[in-house]
């Protein structure tokens, strides 16, 4: 399987912990893929219009985006834990996910936005409330984080906060969320997390 990927992307990231930890890097030829909003990849788009990665191109050609797709493809292939097949547990993991996901959006239009040649401010403001309130919610569940076993809620969310450290370091969001800090501590110590933490290049 082809997966169109950079060291950079935390979605890519959320697809790689999925793949460590299933036991399926192998499996993977990572194409080096640069996607960029303003600047429409033709190779990339080839495979996916929408010039988005993750894209995984399977061996007998078909295309899987976005990485909520592609996490759960995999998890499926090697018949994984990492998708909770039914109740409560399945739409918390769920949840998890959209809310790790949906902090990202907000996180990488916000970055866009601040490295424009003038930034519109209010528009700065509503991410950087979304952010701060997020922050607060996730830190009150941190607790239910640690309970449940480890899955798809506990990547994205991990992979949201880890970008916040590689992108908005200045946040310093631990301090406005000890729980979560705590968690991610934790969290951050599983070899999936670690062999895959974001680097510039
Ligand atoms: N919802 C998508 C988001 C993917 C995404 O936005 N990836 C970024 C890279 S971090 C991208 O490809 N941006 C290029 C673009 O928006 O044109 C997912 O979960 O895979």
């Amino acid at each position: 399987m082809k997966l169109h990927w950079s060291p950079k992307s935390p979605y890519v990231r959320k697809v790689m912990v999925c793949a460590h930890e299933l036991g399926l890097t192998e499996r993977l030829e990572l194409v080096r893929s640069v996607a960029a909003m303003l600047q429409p990849n033709a190779r990339l788009m080839a495979d996916n219009p929408l010039s988005k990665i993750p894209t995984l191109v399977l061996d007998d050609g078909f295309v899987l985006f976005d990485s909520p797709v592609i996490c759960e493809y995999l998890n499926d292939l090697a018949r994984g834990p990492l998708f909770p097949a039914e109740g409560s547990h399945k739409w918390q993991a769920l949840r998890w996910q959209a809310f790790g996901d949906g902090l990202l959006d907000a996180l990488i239009l916000w970055r866009n936005e601040r490295e424009r040649a003038q930034p519109l401010v209010p528009l700065i403001d509503a991410f950087a409330l979304k952010v701060r309130q997020s922050l607060e919610v996730l830190d009150s569940e941190a607790g239910a984080l640690a309970e449940v076993p480890f899955g798809i809620g506990h990547i994205a969310v991990a992979c949201a906060l880890g970008y916040i450290d590689y992108r908005f370091d200045a946040l310093g969001w631990r301090a406005q969320a000890p729980r979560l800090a705590a968690w991610m501590a934790e969290v951050a110590q599983r070899p999936s997390l670690k062999q895959t933490e974001p680097v510039d290049g």
